[in-house]
């Protein structure tokens, strides 16, 4: 008789997990299974989109980072910040959609010892045209005494203080991909049974790979080694170009089948777009975890100090082999 292999929901997988180190406290674990809750609300939402009148489109305003803010990114930031605040692991929460942090100031979430940063809908430029999205976090354990509120010195961070970190991509099938020191392990959404379950163990970027993933209509703002690392590539005969301008979609799925994203500065804007506490750091984290390597064209992401909450940096990530040509052509 055939026996089936009996999938691990996400809970089931941390509970196994913490089996492992009798000393912990199960924190990580309860606040990983409360951004999966989040996620899978969201999900709900973002499936919805195209059929429900008010969930496509712009929200009217305008974030900290001077970009339109879309419905569903309001959607998703709520939704995050109230299970958080709701549950017993957070003290707090800095995501890109809010100016300040905030601050879950109680007497439980001021014993928690972990604060939360977010980018909680990112590519949602793409929302309206139906194309994968994501929701991206880091966990950092709080550097500020237990027992009172965090603060802002609990999120400005390296990197390399970096506990956990994830992200959920809403596309072809939703999935719950984290990391920990101890790997990077991604969970497929069963819709049948409403939980994420264990589809991708101990996920490793390929250490070589033969796709770029790069916003060629910036080109000729690039600086000229930018310039020179895309023509290197487009020389190589077995290279591809694969850009969906939604960076969890373009990262997940170099990790997956090997390749490079580039996000450089430009001659208007030198740091580049995106967020190193939100969407860099997280995704630095998860790719130097699976063996491959990112930095900002000359430092190691993971090691650039934050001096504040909406602070952009170039970035360049993913196999080690490569990322190693890409830093060799960037620094020469
Ligand atoms: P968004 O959340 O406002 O859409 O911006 C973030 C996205 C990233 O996911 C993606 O990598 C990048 O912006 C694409 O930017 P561009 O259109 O300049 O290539």
């Amino acid at each position: 008789m055939q026996t089936h292999r009996r999938v691990l929901t996400l809970d089931e997988f941390t509970i196994q997990e913490l089996r492992q180190f009798p000393a912990a406290t199960g924190e990580l674990s309860g606040l990983l299974r409360d951004i999966g809750l989040a996620a899978k609300r969201i999900n709900v939402e973002v499936n919805k989109a195209g059929l429900v009148d008010d969930i496509l489109g712009d929200a009217g305003s305008v974030n900290v980072q001077g970009e339109d803010v879309k419905k569903l990114d309001l959607f998703a930031d709520n939704q995050l910040i109230s299970v958080l605040r709701n549950g017993i692991y957070c003290a707090g929460v800095a995501s890109e959609e809010n100016d300040d942090i905030v601050v879950f100031d109680d007497e439980v979430s001021n014993r928690s010892k972990y604060v939360v940063l977010m980018d909680p809908l990112d590519g949602s430029s793409n929302i309206d045209v139906n194309t994968s999205i994501g929701s991206i976090f880091s966990i950092c354990r709080r550097v500020t005494p237990l027992g009172t509120p965090c603060t802002l010195q609990d999120f400005l961070q390296p990197g390399v203080r970096i506990v956990a970190a994830g992200y959920v991509i809403y596309g072809s099938s939703t999935m719950l991909v984290y990391g920990t020191r101890r790997g990077v392990n991604g969970f497929t959404l069963d819709p049948s049974i409403g939980e994420f379950c264990l589809s991708h163990r101990r996920m490793q970027c390929p250490p070589d790979g033969t796709i770029y993933s790069v916003n060629h209509g910036n080109y000729y703002a690039f600086n000229p080694r930018v310039r020179d690392y895309i023509e290197h590539c487009q020389q190589q005969k077995n290279y591809t170009q694969r850009y969906v301008g939604s960076m969890v979609a373009d990262i997940h799925r170099n990790l997956i089948k090997g390749g490079v994203f580039l996000y450089p500065g430009t001659v208007a804007k030198p740091q580049g777009k995106l967020r190193l506490l939100y969407e860099c750091n997280p995704m630095a984290f998860l790719m130097e975890v699976a063996g491959g390597l990112a930095t900002d064209g000359v430092r190691r992401i993971l090691e650039v100090p934050p001096t504040g909450l909406h602070q952009r940096s170039p970035l360049f990530l993913g196999s080690r082999s490569m990322m190693e040509t890409l830093t060799g052509m960037l620094t020469r």
